[in-house]
C-alpha cells in the first residue's frame, strides 16, 4: 500500500503529466497554425505519450489501493513567441518533469517505499529519451539556422528525430 505522502506526490505527478499532455497539444496547434506540419505531428504524438504516462501512474496508484485523482488541468499556454520558442519551452518542460520524478524518488527513499522507487525507474529512463529528443530538436535551430528555407528544413528534420540509446 501507499503512504499518504507518496500517494499525494504521485497525484501531483499525474497532474503534471496531464499538464504536459495539454501543453504539447497547444504546441501542436501553434505549429499547425504556422505551417510546421511535421512539428505539429511531433507534438501531438508527445501529447499522447504524456497522457499514457499519466495513466501509468494513475493505474499504479489505484492498483495499490490508493485514490487516483482525475487531474484538473489549467493555465495552458496557448501562444508562443516563435517556432524556436516552442522547442525551448518543450525542453524546459521535460527538464522540469525529470526533476519532479527525481524529487519523488528521493521522497520514496526517505519513507523506504522501494516499490514506488522501482515503479519510477521506467520514468527516469523515459526522461533520458525525452530530454535527448528535445535537445536534438533545439540543436537543429543551430545547425540548420532559421534563415531562408531554414525553418522549413528544421520542420522536415523534426519528423526524423529518434532515440536509440
Ligand atoms: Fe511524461 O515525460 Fe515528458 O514530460
Amino acid at each position: 500500500s501507499l503512504s499518504e505522502e507518496i500517494e499525494t506526490a504521485l497525484n501531483e505527478q499525474i497532474k503534471r503529466e496531464a499538464h504536459s499532455s495539454a501543453i504539447y497539444l497547444a504546441m501542436g496547434s501553434w505549429c499547425d497554425r504556422h505551417g510546421f506540419d511535421n512539428s505539429a505531428t511531433f507534438f501531438y504524438k508527445q501529447s499522447d505519450e504524456e497522457r499514457s504516462h499519466m495513466l501509468r501512474i494513475f493505474k499504479y496508484v489505484t492498483d495499490l489501493g490508493g485514490h487516483a485523482l482525475s487531474p484538473e488541468v489549467t493555465n495552458i499556454q496557448q501562444e508562443y513567441d516563435s517556432f524556436r520558442a516552442v522547442f525551448e519551452q518543450a525542453l524546459e518542460q521535460e527538464i522540469a518533469i525529470t526533476q519532479s520524478i527525481n524529487r519523488i524518488v528521493g521522497k520514496c527513499h526517505q519513507v523506504q517505499d522501494y516499490t514506488t522507487v522501482t515503479f519510477l525507474q521506467w520514468f527516469l529512463k523515459e526522461q533520458i529519451e525525452e530530454e535527448y529528443i528535445a535537445r536534438r530538436a533545439l540543436e537543429l535551430f543551430e545547425v540548420i539556422g532559421e534563415e531562408g528555407v531554414g525553418q522549413y528544413m528544421i520542420d522536415k528534420q523534426i519528423a526524423k528525430l529518434s532515440y536509440d540509446g
